[in-house]
Order: C-alpha cells, then sequence, then structure tokens
C-alpha cells in the first residue's frame, strides 16, 4: 500500500425516498444487494465500501437522522451527532422535485453546528429543467455553509462519478480498513481489529513498532444497544508482552478504554470489550496466519 492512500468515512442523510440507495447502487455497481429498507436499527450501517487504487471510502447509513426529532430518543441522537461529527464528509442528498420538508429542516438544524464539510447532493435531475434545477440551488445553498453542491442523477448515473471525484479528494490519508473486494455490510470485525491495532500502536509509541496483529475472536450483539467483543492482540516476542499489558494491567486497559469509545462510535452501540494478548512468533513471516486474521500492510 502506497503511503498517500486515502481513505475515510462518509455519512449519507436525506429523507426517504430521495435516492440513497440507488446512488449507493450506482456506485457500487449493480450486484449489491443493499437496497432493503429494512427496519432501521439504532447502529450506524455500513452502507458500501468502495476501494480504489488510491483510495477507500466507506459509506454509513445514519440511521434515526431521517426521522424528525419527537420520535429520537437522546441516546440516538447523540449517537447521530456524534457519528456527524466523526465522520470525514456529510452528503445531504435532497430530491430537486420535492420542495424542502420537515424532515430536511430538522436535518439543517442537526448539521448546524457542525465542522464535518457538508455536500449538497441534488439529486433526480433527470425530471427537472435545467432552470428549475437553478431555482433549488439558490433555495438551499443558504441554509448550511456547503462545502460543494453536485447535482446528479443516481438513477441514470450522469455526475456520479463527479460526485466520488469530490469526494475522494476530501478524504485523509489512511490506512485500507476494509479488505479490497469488501463490497458493503458486515465486515466489522475487520475494522474493529483495526481499531483496537491503530490503539495499542499508539499507546505504545516506538516500542512496539508494527508488531502488532488483532483478531476479533467474537462479536455479539446481547441487545438493542449493547455488543460484546473478544479479541486477542498478537505480538511477536515474549518481551513485548509486559510492554502491552503495562504495569498491573494498565496499558492494556487504556488501549481497551481507547478503542471502546471508537467501536461504540462506529456501531452506535454500547461495547464491552475483552481483550486477550497472545505471543505468535513471527507472525508477520506466516501467510497463513496473515490471512487468518485479516490483517494487511
Ligand atoms: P432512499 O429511500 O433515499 O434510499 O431512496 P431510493 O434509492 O430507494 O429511491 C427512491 C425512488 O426514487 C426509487 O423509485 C428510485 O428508482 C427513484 N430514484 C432514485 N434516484 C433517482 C434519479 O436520479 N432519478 C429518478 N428519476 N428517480 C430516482
Ligand atoms: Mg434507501
Ligand atoms: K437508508
Amino acid at each position: 500500500m502506497s503511503n498517500n492512500f486515502k481513505s475515510g468515512f462518509v455519512a449519507i442523510i436525506g429523507r426517504p425516498n430521495v435516492g440513497k440507495s440507488t446512488f449507493m447502487n450506482k456506485v457500487l455497481g449493480q450486484k449489491v444487494a443493499i437496497m432493503s429498507d429494512k427496519a432501521q436499527t439504532t447502529r450506524n450501517k455500513v452502507q458500501g465500501v468502495l476501494t480504489t487504487e488510491q483510495s477507500q471510502i466507506i459509506f454509513i447509513d445514519t440511521p434515526g437522522i431521517h426521522k424528525p426529532k419527537h420520535v429520537l430518543g437522546d441516546y440516538m441522537m447523540k449517537i447521530a451527532k456524534n457519528t456527524l461529527r466523526e465522520v470525514d464528509a456529510i452528503l445531504f442528498m435532497v430530491n430537486v422535485e420535492e420542495s424542502l420538508g420537515r424532515g430536511d429542516e430538522f436535518i439543517i438544524e442537526l448539521l448546524k453546528s457542525n465542522k464535518t464539510p457538508i455536500f449538497l447532493v441534488l439529486n433526480k435531475i433527470d425530471k427537472v429543467h435545467p432552470d428549475q434545477l437553478i431555482k433549488e440551488i439558490e433555495k438551499y445553498k443558504d441554509l448550511l455553509p456547503f462545502a460543494e453542491v453536485v447535482p446528479i442523477s443516481a438513477l441514470q448515473g450522469n455526475n456520479v462519478d463527479r460526485l466520488v471525484e469530490v469526494i475522494e479528494g476530501y478524504m485523509p490519508e489512511g490506512p485500507m480498513y476494509y479488505p479490497k473486494d469488501t463490497i458493503s455490510d458486515h465486515p466489522e470485525e475487520f475494522i474493529v481489529a483495526e481499531l483496537i491495532r491503530e490503539k495499542a500502536l499508539h499507546l505504545t509509541s516506538q516500542e512496539i513498532p508494527h508488531a502488532i496483529g488483532v483478531q476479533v475472536e467474537k462479536m455479539t450483539r446481547v441487545s438493542e444497544d449493547q455488543v460484546d467483543i473478544e479479541a486477542t492482540i498478537y505480538i511477536e516476542r515474549d518481551s513485548q508482552k509486559g510492554i502491552i499489558i503495562g504495569k498491573k494491567g494498565s496499558m492494556l486497559k487504556q488501549i481497551g478504554q481507547n478503542a471502546r469509545k471508537d467501536i461504540e462510535m462506529l456501531l452506535g452501540s454500547k461495547v464491552y470489550l475483552e481483550l486477550w494478548v497472545k505471543v505468535q512468533k513471527d507472525w508477520r513471516n506466516k501467510p497463513n496466519f496473515i490471512r487468518q486474521i485479516g490483517y494487511r500492510e
């Protein structure tokens, strides 16, 4: 992986039927079956992962945000707000054919105090005359300090590539969070492992350069708002065990606390995280082992 690889998270928000799923499918290709709008859960769902030679964009949905305030619990509001602060860009999608509704106003209110770049995506341009498009842009453009305004037709594909390019331009340098061939949903274990690994590397700084692999052993949703995770941190030498575990387990505890915060943000749930430390001699030189833990450099 080159040093300039870029990666980041993009939240797609907008009222129902503005074309969020259609856009996702256009971007990721027809084979992805993510059109279904089953009952929205409380966690942030990874809608799709777009990986190119130079970047990886992870699109997430922020459930609950499409709903007006009164039906939202404080807890969900907090998750939604935190998510929108943590992502690298927000796509606020509207249907150019429709006028602003209550759902939009709610979203706009929520975004007002946010510092994340927000893109106004005007979808369904195939349905309106260019003059009307210009009028619509006028109506929306002063509602929020949009970083970009991009008209598209998700259905026909007009300007969708352009939007992806624009998004790519806002992604920071970062790792490939998901395996290259991931298109959508559920490889959350991989990203959870990456988050734990990142915290461990960060906290131990120079002492354990890249000698850490993380495997998520178990990830179980035990209730609507709690996920239990067991993960193992693999190191290469016995001498590294003390560093990772720390005095009376203090380092491991800190790694766990820091990782848990991010994982909770990712999953939109409370997380109970249990960490183990194991020595696997020269794990970096063992291709099978590396494949097993899903780690790549
Ligand atoms: P979501 O609820 O925001 O995910 O919206 P969907 O992606 O499910 O789209 C809702 C409806 O709008 C579907 O019937 C789509 O085919 C249609 N639609 C989405 N994008 C476009 C577009 O660019 N042009 C037209 N004409 N229809 C679209
Ligand atoms: Mg949808
Ligand atoms: K959706």
